[in-house]
C-alpha cells in the first residue's frame, strides 16, 4: 500500500469496567472530531447486528449457554469479521473511535479463568490501536452506579444490576486486574470519577496529542 501515513485515520480504543462512561464519552468524542472536521465514526465491540453478534448477544443476555472458550473465539471472530472493513477506512483516512477491542476480549475471559496467553492468541493481527483511552473507576463505584441504575430503571431493557452476566462486583474486580496485564506505551489512563465534562476534556487533548498518525501497525499483544 502506497497511500502515505499522514494520511491515514487513528484507530482510538476506549476501555474500561462495565458503565465507566465510555459510550458517553465517545459520543462526545466523536461529534467533538466531527465538529473539526475530521473524518470519524464511532465503533463498538461486541458489534450486535452481525450474525456472529446476534450469538453473543444471546450469549451476554443469558439467552443461551457456551463454553467459555467457544464464547472468547466469538467475541474475537466478531473483530476478525469486521477486520477489512476497519482497515479500508483506516487507510481511506476515517478514525475510528471504538468502543471495547481485544483487551476487553482478554480481560473479560481471562477473568473467567481462562488462560491468559490463550486468550491473547486469536487478536494478534487484527489492527492495532493508536491510542487505548482506559476509563478507570474502581470496581465498588462500578458497582453501585449498576446498583443504582437497578432501582431507577428495574423494568430496563438491560434489566439493571446483574442484568447482563459479567455486572457483579466480584468478577469487575477481576477484570480490572486483567486490564492493568494489558497496560502498554499506548495507553492513556483517565480518573472516570471525575465529572462528566472533566474527563471529555481530558480525553480531547490525548486524543489530539496523537492525532499524528503512523503506518498502520497490527495487534502483537505477545510483549505486554
Ligand atoms: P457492552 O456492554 O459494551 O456491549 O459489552 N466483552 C466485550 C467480552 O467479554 N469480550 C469482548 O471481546 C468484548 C468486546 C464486555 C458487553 C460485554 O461483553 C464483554 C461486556
Amino acid at each position: 500500500n502506497n497511500q502515505k501515513s499522514d494520511s491515514r485515520g487513528a484507530l482510538i480504543v476506549l476501555e474500561g469496567l462495565d458503565r465507566s462512561g465510555k459510550t458517553s464519552q465517545s459520543c462526545r468524542l466523536l461529534s467533538y472530531l466531527e465538529g473539526l472536521g475530521h473524518p470519524v465514526e464511532s465503533w463498538r465491540f461486541p458489534d450486535r447486528n452481525t450474525g456472529v453478534g446476534q450469538m453473543i448477544s444471546a450469549y451476554l443476555a443469558n439467552k443461551s449457554q457456551l463454553d467459555d472458550h467457544a464464547i472468547h473465539l466469538l467475541f474475537s471472530a466478531n473483530r476478525w469479521e469486521k477486520r477489512s472493513l476497519m482497515e479500508s477506512k483506516l487507510r481511506s483516512g476515517t478514525t475510528l473511535i471504538v468502543d471495547r477491542y481485544s483487551f476487553s476480549g482478554v480481560a473479560f475471559s481471562s477473568a473467567k479463568g481462562l488462560d491468559f496467553e490463550w486468550c491473547k492468541a486469536p487478536e494478534m493481527g487484527l489492527p492495532a490501536p493508536d491510542l487505548v483511552l482506559y476509563l478507570e473507576i474502581p470496581p465498588e463505584v462500578i458497582c453501585s452506579i449498576i446498583m443504582f441504575v437497578g432501582e431507577i430503571r428495574k423494568a430496563a431493557e438491560r434489566g439493571g444490576y446483574g442484568g447482563e452476566r459479567y455486572e457483579q462486583l466480584e468478577f469487575q474486580k477481576k477484570v480490572a486486574r486483567s486490564y492493568q496485564m494489558l497496560y502498554d506505551a499506548s495507553w492513556k489512563a483517565i480518573d472516570a470519577g471525575l465529572p462528566i465534562e472533566d474527563v471529555e476534556k481530558q480525553l480531547r487533548e490525548m486524543v489530539i496529542w496523537r492525532s499524528q498518525t503512523f503506518d498502520l501497525k497490527f495487534l502483537v499483544l505477545g510483549s505486554l
